[in-house]
């Protein structure tokens, strides 16, 4: 049996994709429009509250195309708590006029390929805390897509030994360092959890980084020969003042 790889596991990670049922919220008045969002400012207010006392962090995106309108991406120590916050966001008037497109449920996830020696408990190190309990970022854009690493013939990765793993993670690395500074990516695993193995969810205030860095990693072996994809999701950074703007009839 190849060793697995370890990994350190950070906070819980809930992608909640949402369409709106337009036709609904426009049989609304204006006024029963503007209580339902300001409940949900409220529910955002919540989640700021959490992510100023650094016990979790969320960022809302737009999503463009057809397969949701808009994302909530909410991040927790605990899984138990992401229920919470998904029930009370059910219960809300503004779920009314929400249909479920998509959900994702992961764990922020570091392995140890690339990681050095050392004795040092890597949970009690400053880079790695934040990179386990990341506060996200407010970029303009997001992308999120779930994969998995293939298991089929001569193609499997966890028959692979550990060392030759290193070796093609090394590569799958250094590309993705040349994208230092244009793109932010938050690697969450799902084994157990979900469909898919990981979530991959990159930030960029250049749309077209996204297009660059996958496309250039699907020439690397990681992803060439190993990597299996569900769908895309890309969208537009729904901050405080765009949601207004955004739900206005
Ligand atoms: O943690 C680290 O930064 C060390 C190097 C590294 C690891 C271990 C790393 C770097 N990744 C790691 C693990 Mn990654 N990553 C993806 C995708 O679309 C595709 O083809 C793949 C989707 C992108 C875009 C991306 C970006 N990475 C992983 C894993 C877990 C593998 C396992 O355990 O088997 C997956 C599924 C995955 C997928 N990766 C980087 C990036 C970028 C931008 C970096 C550089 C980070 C930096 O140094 O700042």
């Amino acid at each position: 049996m190849s060793e697995a790889a370890q990994t350190l596991d950070g906070w819980y990670c809930l992608h909640d994709f949402r369409s709106i049922d337009w036709s609904a919220w426009k049989l609304l008045t204006n006024e029963e429009r503007q209580e339902a969002l300001q409940e949900f400012n409220g529910l955002l207010a919540k989640w700021t509250t959490t992510e100023a006392e650094e016990k979790g962090s969320h960022a809302v995106y737009s999503i463009v195309g057809q397969k949701a309108d808009f994302m909530m991406m909410i991040l927790r120590p605990t899984m138990d708590e992401l229920n919470q916050i998904e029930l009370e966001f059910n219960k809300t008037k503004l779920a009314e006029f929400t249909i479920p497109t998509y959900s994702y449920v992961s764990v922020v996830e570091l392995s140890n390929y690339l990681a050095g020696e050392s004795n040092e408990d890597p949970y009690q190190n400053p880079h790695v805390r934040a990179r386990l309990y990341p506060k996200l970022p407010q970029s303009q854009y997001a992308c999120f897509y779930p994969m998995d690493k293939r298991r089929q013939g001569n193609d499997n990765w966890y028959s692979l030994s550990m060392d030759e793993r290193r070796e093609l993670m090394k590569s799958h690395g250094l590309i993705g360092r040349s994208y230092a500074g244009k793109v932010k990516q938050i690697i969450t695993g799902s084994v157990g959890f979900d469909d898919y193995e990981w979530g991959v969810t990159l930030f960029s205030d250049d749309v077209l980084q996204f297009k660059k860095l996958v496309y250039e990693m699907r020439f690397d072996e990681v992803s060439a020969r190993y990597g299996e994809f569900g769908a895309f999701f890309v969208g537009t950074h729904l901050d405080a003042d765009k949601l207004q703007p955004f739900f206005e009839i």
